[in-house]
């Protein structure tokens, strides 16, 4: 019999079991978003959900485009022990005046988003709206290396970390603590206020290499790099030392005690985020600065490759590891995407995507065990500018405009953070392969930091418009779309 034929009460009956059924059985889809300190993570996240909650131009995210979104909202966040990421806070930050960008965040935290949309299927559109609870969890990627070391003795780690820092690109930085090390013996008794500079002049050096050049790579801890609510802990009280091969510590040595707290760390710090955390996702999307590096040249290129190496190994572990069965269930979709592709012209996002390509082939080139759906994509998730062309002679070069940050420098000019500028950013290479030839030179792009784009009235949520993006319709496409079937 067509629902249509039912008398008034039995349909609000049918729709009220539907309703109730539908809070029973609302899915939650844990969405994972990742990638190294300021790959994006915070803006996407915050872009996400404006885009969602306010129906924002999303022309290839198909649910939308179809009409079955009827709305999305922010729900409380249902893990009381997981700080809440902070999405008004940052939007009023990007609405403010002039417009700002969030500042860096340093730990976990979690949003819940509720989707609810019409279904495509005809039953469960009878039984009411569907529901689709989205978790966002934004965690640093620093935090993946640390995986690396769940198989590492503290000699294996020590003797690794020693030679990384003796590569002329990190020797500068860790020179300071290169010749701490040369002045201790590991074998001598343990001292707490040796352990104590050891870890201080280590952790300088890992994070001057990472400010400094770019350096992306580094033997970790992850947790020096990004502490979260670990900072000055005495769990991260402990560094590699020159240790002579071959020999056991003697108890009570300072190598012995380094020893201990490296397995401390793993065991508490190490194998808690890979248990409750990182086995928790269903998806995952890897944001990676893929323009900076490139604009650097070959060992930036390398460096980049090294380290997203290193994140994606936790998603090749074999099914019969032993790390597999603490990695959880498995991711089903895993996207790369390139971020802040709206510093270069459009003319050049396909080429972006390109060399994201390569790099995570490489990257996940063993990875066919998997059983993950793999997409790669290049994104803005705020767009800051727009295109124009300005003629140059007889040429027309396709520019971008926006208004760049204070201190800013095209050619000998200075910008204040008010001004509106055209800037030819130059073209990606064509070839992404040649791109990242080890000796490739850099790629002579110009980047310019751009204020975020002025939308958002101060201060107010009201009725203010999406925020502008380039492809976070088709990111979001490719990680929600089947779950809003
Ligand atoms: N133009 C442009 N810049 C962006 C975009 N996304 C991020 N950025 C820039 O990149 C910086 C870092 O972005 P965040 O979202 O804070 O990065 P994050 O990964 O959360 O960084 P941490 O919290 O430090 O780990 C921002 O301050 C912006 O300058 C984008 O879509 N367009
Ligand atoms: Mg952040």
């Amino acid at each position: 019999m067509p629902l249509s034929d039912l008398d008034d009460t039995t349909r609000q009956a049918i729709h009220r079991a539907g309703m109730l059924l539908t809070d029973m059985m609302t899915p939650t889809l844990r969405l994972g978003v990742t990638g190294l300190s300021r790959a994006g993570k915070t803006v996407f996240i915050t872009a996400l959900i404006r885009n969602l909650v306010s129906g924002g131009r999303l022309p290839f995210f198909f649910p939308e485009a179809e009409g079955r979104i009827e709305r999305a909202y922010l729900e409380p966040q249902p893990d009381d022990a997981v700080p809440r990421f902070d999405y008004e806070g940052h939007l009023e930050t990007l609405g403010a005046d002039p417009p700002e960008w969030p500042e860096s965040t340093w730990r976990l935290s979690q949003v819940r988003i509720t989707i609810e949309y019409r279904s495509k299927s005809a039953l469960r559109r009878a039984l009411g709206v569907s529901r689709l609870n989205l978790d966002l969890v934004d965690y640093p990627g620093e935090w993946l290396l640390d995986l690396a070391l769940l198989d590492q003795s503290y000699e294996s780690w020590s003797a690794a970390a020693v030679a990384q820092a003796r590569d002329a690109r990190h020797e500068a930085h860790a020179k300071p603590w290169l010749d701490f090390i040369g002045t201790v013996d590991p074998a001598a008794r343990k001292d707490e206020q040796v352990a104590l500079k050891g870890a201080r002049v280590y952790a300088e050096y890992l994070k001057g290499a990472r400010a400094a050049n770019h350096v992306l790579h580094t033997s970790g801890p992850g947790r020096f790099l990004m502490p979260g609510d670990l900072e000055s802990s005495p769990l991260l009280t402990f560094c590699p030392l020159a240790l002579e091969a071959k020999r056991s510590p003697p108890r009570g040595s300072l190598a012995a005690m380094m020893a201990r707290r490296f397995e401390s760390y793993k065991a508490h710090v190490v194998r808690p985020f890979f248990r409750d955390h990182f086995s928790r996702l269903d998806r995952q999307i890897v944001l990676v600065d893929v323009l900076g590096p490139l604009n650097e040249g070959g060992a930036a290129v390398a460096d980049l490759q090294h380290a997203l190496d290193a994140v994606l190994s936790v998603f090749r572990t074999g099914a019969s590891t032993w790390l597999a069965a603490l990695l959880g269930r498995r991711i089903d979709k895993l996207l790369f995407a390139a971020t802040k592709a709206d510093h270069i012209h459009s003319s050049s996002h396909d080429r972006l995507e390109a060399i994201l390509r390569v790099i995570t082939e490489r990257a996940m080139g063993r990875a066919s065990g998997t059983g993950a759906e793999v997409g790669v994509q290049a994104l803005a998730a705020l767009r800051a500018t727009y295109e124009a062309e300005a003629k140059l002679g007889d040429e027309l070069l396709p520019c971008i405009v926006g208004v760049p940050m204070p201190g800013e420098r095209v050619g000998d000019k200075t910008f204040d953070g008010r001004e509106e500028a055209a800037v030819f950013p130059g073209d990606l290479p064509e070839n992404a392969e040649a791109a990242l030839k080890p000796g490739a030179a850099p790629t002579g792009l110009h980047f310019v930091r751009f204020r975020p784009p002025r939308v958002l009235p101060a201060g107010a949520d009201g009725e203010a418009p999406a925020l502008p993006h380039i492809r976070l319709d088709r990111a979001l496409d490719f990680l929600l779309a089947d779950w809003l079937a």
